[in-house]
């Protein structure tokens, strides 16, 4: 059996160990991770998952600390996920995310990891997405997926989960104008943390405004006011998924959500076949190799070469799919 496959197998075993390694195979976004999805995927689909979003600092991992109690008192195990604290937005934060989900840390139903990209832009949230379908097949009943989202939200790693949480804070002004410049169609359900703040029933109004510049649609998200240091609130946070959850599970919304997933999910992979194709053309290709010295010579424009190097690529890759299917 190959390693993959013996892999794949300890995996949707549930060993714990075989998901740790599988993710960091979806870090490294290679080959490998991509025949484990394949492998996997056809089991995957069972898991509530929820992406919880927000601007850096506001609470998103304590919250994600008392999820993880709730959802245990319900006997329900947990997966978080999280970008790696090493990106700029959220330096030194994972000694303070251990203190913060430490309690949940000897509990063998929670798993906790963050994530890094070694890739190219986008590989991160496509490494997440990854990431998702993995522990998801390995049979985690929830994956919380944790994304620091810098002033305007990132839009691409909100599409990996069915459904997603935007995490404020009270008086957090600039989160709101985030809001009103065309974010207000990514979250399900919108977290208003540090609810003892004297200003959280000003933000619950100015982000309930907001809302209501958003196109209506089936599902209004809830507004929840949350103490995440206390664990105020989060009982309404519960609710609040629980109800979002019933609602994709009525009239097709779940698949449609889906669908939206793999749309973003497929689109990034086909993109990076192409980046590859693209990279590796350019490396090789005698002919693009020739175009680059007609540009620098100024015999060409770059606009020009551009796209007789698209051409050649597609060209390349019809080549590749004809020989693939023996013509
Ligand atoms: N007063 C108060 N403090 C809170 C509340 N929720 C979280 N905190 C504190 O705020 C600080 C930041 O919380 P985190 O949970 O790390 O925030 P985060 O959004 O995960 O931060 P990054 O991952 O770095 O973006 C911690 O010291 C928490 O104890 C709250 O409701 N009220
Ligand atoms: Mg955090």
């Amino acid at each position: 059996m190959s390693e993959v496959a013996s892999l794949a197998q300890r995996l949707l075993a549930g060993d714990r160990r075989a998901l740790a390694r599988a993710i960091t195979l979806s870090e490294d976004g290679g080959r490998p991770c991509d025949e484990l999805v394949q492998r996997v995927f056809p089991m995957s689909g069972r898991a509530q998952s929820v992406g919880i979003t927000g601007p850096p600092g506001v609470g998103k991992s304590t919250l994600i600390d008392c999820v993880i109690q709730a959802e245990r008192e319900r006997a329900r195990s947990v997966a978080v996920l999280s970008v790696d604290p090493s990106s700029p937005f959220t330096s030194g934060a994972i000694l303070g995310d251990r203190l913060r989900m430490s309690r949940h840390f000897v509990d063998n139903q929670v798993f906790i990891r963050s994530m890094g990209s070694r890739g190219a832009a986008g590989g991160l949230s496509r490494g997440m997405g990854n990431a998702v379908t993995l522990a998801d097949a390995a049979g985690w009943d929830v994956i919380l997926v944790e994304t620091v989202g810098a002033g305007q939200i990132d839009v691409d790693i909100v599409k990996i989960t069915d459904s997603v949480v935007l995490v404020l804070m009270a008086g957090a002004g600039d989160s709101i104008q985030a809001l009103k410049s065309g974010i207000m169609e990514i979250p399900d359900v919108i977290v208003i943390n540090h609810a003892e703040d004297t200003r959280a029933s000003e933000t619950f109004r100015h982000v309930r405004e907001a809302l209501s510049l958003r196109p209506t649609s089936g599902w209004t998200p809830p507004i929840v006011k949350t103490q995440a240091s206390t664990g105020e609130g989060v009982g309404n946070l519960q609710r609040a998924l629980g109800a979002h959850r019933d609602y994709l599970a009525s009239n097709g919304h779940l698949l449609e959500r889906r669908r939206e997933i793999a749309r973003g999910q497929i689109a990034g992979m086909v993109m990076a076949q192409l980046a590859a194709r693209v990279e590796c053309a350019i490396q090789t290709e005698e002919r693009i190799d020739s175009f680059l010295s007609d540009v620098a010579a100024r015999r060409k424009d770059p606009v020009a070469v551009a796209q007789e190097i698209t051409n050649v690529v597609t060209q390349a890759r019809s080549a590749a799919q004809r020989a693939n299917e023996g013509v």
